[in-house]
């Protein structure tokens, strides 16, 4: 069995997104996620210009052999562009040999270990009022569990704060706009917002926070501690994971549970963290990190510390991933949470999936493979619009941490 051709498809339809087809010589074809947000068209040339002349004649069953040579290969390791390079290719070739196998990917990967995929929704609004408003509608489409950002006053355009009900895109401007920052100002608020979210909603439901790298590691630690009362599913990304060991004080100091992990391309990002047992959850997803034979390895080793899954599921991770990390974390032992934030019907009409939705949890399919295909006709109405992330100022003009 040979690759015969592979092609780069980048389509907008209400966001970018980058996805790899290959073909090959049986007739049998596979699809992978590469979208960079923000970075796309960094992903299609380090694919065009440097991997796919490779994969031709190659045998698209050898998924380890070849995620071997396209990591070790390319001497330069790791990162967020070859990494989503490697993963497009290997969850192409996964989708390939599970159609090969007449098997949906989660047969492969070992078989079923629960029924449905707990997952979280985005809850948001420009004060405290709007978000507990926002939560409660959550809690009435059947969520269990819900992520709750608010405005801050004095904050302008806080993370996390959406433009429209149930919907937060960020990436959403031909340059990057600019956002602001005050952590003294955070730190009043956000306690209270969780406050009255258990006040109104009691504690059956599973509530979570993301802090968007914003806070020092002392900073997080008081934060984690003020939330400790309201007792979160998880706190995340609350103090940026570059050095690992930062997260020693903010354990040290608090029993909120910590997440980390959906900027990170490789276990050795994720290494010491899970090894220490400083996190909680580890948020790699299939997209950003490798694909499934790299996440599987992060997956296994988390296991061995009672560290469980927390994929990464933004509006940037396309159908693809979205199928994918579904059939992964049908089968993943260690299974914690998986995020969702609905995308639009435009890109669910060019991505035909069949996972579905149902009382707070997701179901991935059982057609063969991951069970997302690709609408290239529709695709190619929708062409690529540059869109970046915001940048995030204090009220001096210092650059902050978007
Ligand atoms: C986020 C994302 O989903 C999350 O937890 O942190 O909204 C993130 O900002 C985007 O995926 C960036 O592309
Ligand atoms: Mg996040």
């Amino acid at each position: 069995m040979k690759i015969i051709s592979a092609k780069v498809i980048v389509t907008c339809p209400g966001r970018n997104f980058v996805t790899l087809k290959i073909m090959t010589d049986q007739g049998v074809y596979g699809i992978g996620d590469a979208t960079m947000n923000g970075r796309e068209k960094a992903v299609v040339a380090y694919l065009e210009d440097h991997v796919i002349p490779c994969l031709i004649g190659m045998d698209p069953r050898r998924i380890e052999d070849i995620w071997q040579y396209l990591y070790r290969g390319a001497y330069w390791r790791r990162g967020p562009v070859t990494m989503r390079a490697i993963a497009a290719v290997d969850v192409a070739l996964w989708d390939i040999k599970a159609k090969m196998a007449n098997m949906p990917l989660y047969q492969l990967l070992g078989g079923r270990s629960r029924d449905g995929i707990m997952v979280y929704g985005h809850a948001n609004g420009s004060d405290i009022a709007e978000t507990v408003d926002a939560v409660g509608q959550y809690i009435d489409l059947g969520y269990k569990a819900i992520r709750a950002q608010t405005g801050v006053p004095g904050i302008k355009d806080a993370y996390g704060v959406g433009r429209g009900k149930l919907f937060y895109e960020p990436a959403d401007a031909a340059l990057p706009s600019v956002t602001g920052w005050d952590t003294r100002k955070a730190l009043n608020y956000v306690p209270k917002l969780f406050e009255k979210l258990r006040e109104t909603y009691g504690f059956d439901h599973h509530l979570l926070h993301d802090g968007h790298h914003r806070y020092t590691p002392q900073e997080a630690a008081n934060l984690g501690k003020m939330l400790e009362p309201y007792q979160l599913f998880w706190l995340e990304d609350v103090t940026p994971a570059e050095n690992q060991e930062a997260f020693k004080l903010v354990r040290q100091h608090t029993v909120t549970p910590l997440a980390v992990g959906e900027i990170f391309n490789t276990i050795w990002d994720a290494k010491d963290l899970i090894q220490n047992q400083l996190i909680d959850y580890i948020r790699c997803t299939i997209v950003s990190a490798g694909g499934v034979t790299h996440l599987r390895r992060i997956a296994d080793l988390a296991s061995l510390y009672q560290v469980r899954t927390g994929s990464h599921g933004a509006t940037d991770l396309s159908p693809v991933t979205m199928g994918t990390a579904l059939h992964f974390d049908t089968w993943v032992p260690n299974f914690g949470i998986q995020e969702y934030m609905r995308h639009t019907e435009e890109t669910d009409a060019v991505f035909p999936h069949d996972y579905h939705f149902a009382s707070g949890e997701l179901f991935c399919g059982e057609a063969p493979g991951h069970g997302v295909d690709i609408d290239e006709a529709l695709a190619a109405k929708y062409p690529y619009k540059p869109a970046y992330l915001p940048v995030a100022r204090l009220s001096d003009g210092t650059m902050w941490n978007w």
